[in-house]
């Protein structure tokens, strides 16, 4: 109410009073009953429409096809699949079960993996939930979907404005046959560093308890140290836990010996030992090759008594070879994508999988017909994503060069461009290869890549070389994560930091050399959860005290846009990323039954101030709002 006053004020209005304190004092702006729900989304789509979405550069809203959905039916039962065997077997029941196996089993990716890779994790809940119940009922059959983990948990409070848990719960209600499968970047949760030990183990307990039962579990420095902990924790949860070796290098490459087939034979022995219920091979930027994939799994086979797990991008082009000579060597469970949302930096395509096992004997045993069916789906909506694409039109053999995960490619990309270095991506990836040597031949996996990727920006924006680095970094003020990365913060590489970088990195400061969840406090969720309940005026649930935990600034700024405008995942995603146009008129259900008829009238020329008044028709009435022209 108070802020309602303050921005129809006539002296606001007219721009001639400094309100500048507002902007200082977030807390005026958490006001919940402020607005009614229409009001608000008028504000949002009004704001949209006039200064567009971040990280869009096109403004007027695209026409859009209207995408197909697969026809099923509801009254039919669903189907049961790897989730009921999971349930009723427990995870070592459910690990024995998939070395029975004779064909190859298969995680579907896209709802993960596929759109982090392609499109900048930006796919939104409501067009992933509307897939969710076909996919459920067509491919009964996969091993699991992988729908949550990795970058998503970021990317929906900060871009996408919406709450992944939400996300989880809601898509476990339409989809309750097939497991679900997540990615957890052990002692770093979904996030870009370590947290305390009571973090993970929360988190991973309220996961579980959202929906997630296969957990794929790595260390971006393939520190086994690292990850014992969230093992730990999701055996305590009687949920499945898929230890994963990330892959670097190239095994046969006989001049590259660090990453060697002994390195990955030790640390497969080494998670069977900590309580891997499956082994996850987790080559991230999709530099296996297909004979080194075939010597990898056949010895790693001999080495484990557990389930292989293979995970790959198919940015070279060369996915399906590399899956089919793992298939040859006995490799249990491969991840792939829907055909459409398949290819580059993605995921090898589950359909071309499908056709080129045809007369194998370890042919996977899905239904092709449906698959083809479902892809018209993804096909569809993905186009409304087009703007996030990374622009790759094709196999992308470079990677072997600069090695960047598939899952960093289009969020680098986008970052490079947050900075003005859109134009210099080709230096970015160079610059990119040449810190990885410098830092001494890494793992590149997140958050250990994002070092990787900072370092490049900033080395491309400041015009730097490695030379530099060395003869000038100790007056250099490097990227935050960089020095977190050489103090130990993320663990320990393998073979150690190279000594005399870490010197002029650290300026002197000791670096640490044990597990830093060790050396953190626990967090006192009793005591965060009377301050969050401060801070947000309502009540705090414990999904929202780990995400606070994890993100704390990022939930906040999530809470407060939604304090702002309202709940905007349930707007139609051409709408959330355009606005509308003008005599466009939409509908939205704001909730199951009750839907609003939004019209967007006329747009008001820009005022002195810098306003707009936007005049909307909300169900028959007119209503007007007034935005900031950001232009
Ligand atoms: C927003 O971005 O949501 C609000 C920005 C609005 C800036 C206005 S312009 C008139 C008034 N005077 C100020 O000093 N700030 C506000
Ligand atoms: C992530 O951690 O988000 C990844 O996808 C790593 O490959
Ligand atoms: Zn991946």
């Amino acid at each position: 109410p108070f802020l309602e006053n303050v921005i129809q004020n006539e002296k606001f209005l007219s721009g001639d009073y400094n309100t500048t304190f507002i902007d200082q004092s977030p807390e005026l702006f958490v006001f919940p009953k402020r607005k009614d729900r229409g009001t608000k989304m008028l504000t949002y789509i009004g704001d949209v429409t006039v200064n567009g979405y971040e990280g869009m550069t096109q403004k007027k809203k695209p026409a859009f096809p209207k995408p197909r959905v697969p026809k099923i039916k509801h009254s039919d039962p669903i189907p049961t699949g790897t989730k009921q065997i999971l349930d009723e077997k427990g995870p070592e029941g459910l690990a024995n079960w998939l070395l029975d196996q004779k064909e190859v089993l298969l995680t579907d990716t896209t709802f993960r993996d596929a759109h982090q890779s392609l499109l900048a994790t930006r796919f939104r809940t409501k067009d992933l939930l509307q897939i969710a119940e076909p996919t459920a009922r067509l491919l009964p059959n996969l091993f699991s979907v992988e729908m949550w983990g990795g970058a998503t948990f970021d990317v929906a409070y900060r871009f996408l404005k919406e709450d992944p848990w939400d996300r989880l719960l809601k898509l476990r209600e339409k989809m309750p046959n097939v497991l679900f499968q997540m990615l957890l970047r052990a002692s770093n949760a979904v996030g870009y560093k370590n947290y305390p030990d009571n973090v993970i183990k929360e988190f991973v307990e309220k996961s579980s308890s959202a929906g997630i039962d296969v957990f794929r579990i790595f260390d971006s420095l393939n520190w086994v140290e690292g990850m014992k902990l969230a093992i730990e924790a999701v055996r305590e949860n009687n949920k499945v836990a898929e230890a994963a070796i990330c892959y670097t290098g190239d095994i046969l490459n006989s001049s590259r010996t660090k990453y060697d087939l002994n390195y990955y034979k030790n640390m497969a022995k080494e998670l069977e030992k900590s309580g891997a219920h499956i082994l996850g091979i987790k080559d991230m930027a999709g530099l296996l090759k297909p004979e080194a994939a075939y010597q990898l799994i056949s010895s790693l086979k001999d080495t484990v008594q557990i389930p292989i797990h293979l995970h790959t991008h198919d940015t070279s082009g060369n996915g399906i070879f590399t899956y089919a000579r793992a298939i040859d060597a006995g490799v249990d469970v491969v991840d792939v994508a829907c055909g459409p949302m398949a290819g580059l930096t993605s995921q090898p395509s589950a359909n071309s999988l499908f056709y080129a096992l045809d007369h194998h004997e370890r042919q996977p045993k899905v239904n092709i017909g449906s698959y083809e069916k479902i892809g018209h789906y993804w096909e569809d909506v993905r186009k409304f994503y087009h703007e996030f694409e990374s622009g790759m039109m094709s196999p992308h053999s470079e990677v072997y060069e600069h090695e960047m995960p598939g899952g960093q490619y289009s969020n680098l990309q986008q970052q490079a461009k947050a900075v003005g270095l859109e134009h210099r991506w080709d230096d970015v990836k160079r610059m990119y290869r040449r810190v990885n040597e410098l830092f001494g031949d890494i793992v590149k996996v997140t958050p250990s890549s994002k070092v990787v990727g900072d370092m490049a920006l900033y080395m491309v924006q400041n015009e730097l070389t490695v030379d530099d680095i060395y003869d000038r970094g100790e007056t250099l003020d490097f990227p935050d994560s960089v020095v977190e990365f050489f103090r130990g913060d993320l663990g320990q590489p393998y073979q150690g930091f190279p000594q005399e970088l870490q010197r002029i990195i650290l300026k002197g400061r000791k670096p640490l050399t044990v597990r830093p969840g060790e050396l953190m406090q626990n967090i006192d969720f009793k005591e965060m959860q009377e301050s969050l309940f401060q801070k947000l005026d309502r009540q705090v649930t414990s999904f929202d005290l780990i995400s606070y935990a994890l993100y704390p600034k990022v939930f906040m700024d999530y809470n407060k846009f939604y304090n702002h405008y309202g709940d905007m995942s349930v707007l139609d995603t051409p709408t959330f990323f355009y606005g509308m146009r003008l005599g466009e008129e939409i509908e939205v259900e704001i909730e199951q039954g009750k839907t609003l008829i939004v019209k967007l009238v006329s747009v008001g020329e820009p005022q002195q101030n810098g306003m707009r008044v936007i005049y909307f028709e909300l169900n028959g009435q007119p209503r007007e709002v007034v935005v900031p022209d950001r232009s």
